[in-house]
């Protein structure tokens, strides 16, 4: 199939994670003092308790199925995780998790059509709001919400993903 010269698709959606602090942290792996890097300082091993549960997403701004548009969705996690690339086929294109700390979360999604560029995104395991965050919402029920609005822009998109855009 070729191009569609001077059309463009949209997509929005959220990406984001939302967090919230276990009532019996889960205890984690406790790296013995010889093989920890903080030996070297005279630091003690601490046990590293799972304090949070945590779910990063990648959804629809509106909440229709989205999955025509999708081939996957990759999440690359922190190293201390076991697996730390996970990959969603399918809806919901999130991933579940414990764990006691912060960091960056890359996102690679991929399109129903193979010859639509993949796209590059990246979100935050948050699970300690700080101050100045400003885009942080704290639920009732202790969730908190850290999340993003964006969108996919294809121009010239391909008439496949013309063809899935017209009826999704
Ligand atoms: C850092 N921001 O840069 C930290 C990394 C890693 C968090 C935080 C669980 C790992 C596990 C976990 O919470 N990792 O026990 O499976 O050093």
């Amino acid at each position: 199939g070729g191009r569609m010269k001077n059309a463009q698709l949209v997509k929005p959606f959220l990406v984001g994670c939302r967090s919230r602090k276990l009532a019996n942290p889960i205890p984690g792996p406790v790296i013995p003092p010889s093989s920890s890097s903080s030996s070297s300082t005279g630091a003690p091993a601490t046990p590293q308790h799972h304090s949070h549960e945590w779910i990063i997403y990648l959804r629809p701004y509106e909440n229709e199925d989205f999955s025509p548009w999708i081939k996957k969705v990759q999440f690359k996690l922190h190293d201390s995780y076991i697996n730390s690339t996970r990959l969603c086929l399918a809806p919901p294109y999130e991933v579940r998790e414990t764990g006691w700390g912060e960091f960056e979360v890359n996102i690679k999604v991929s399109f129903a059509d193979q010859n639509e560029r993949q796209i590059a995104l990246y979100t935050w395991v948050r699970l300690f709001p700080k101050p100045t965050e400003y885009n942080v919402i704290q639920t009732k029920d202790g969730w908190t919400i850290f999340e993003q609005y964006d969108e996919f822009v294809m121009n010239e998109p391909s008439m496949m993903m013309l063809d899935v855009a017209s009826n999704h």
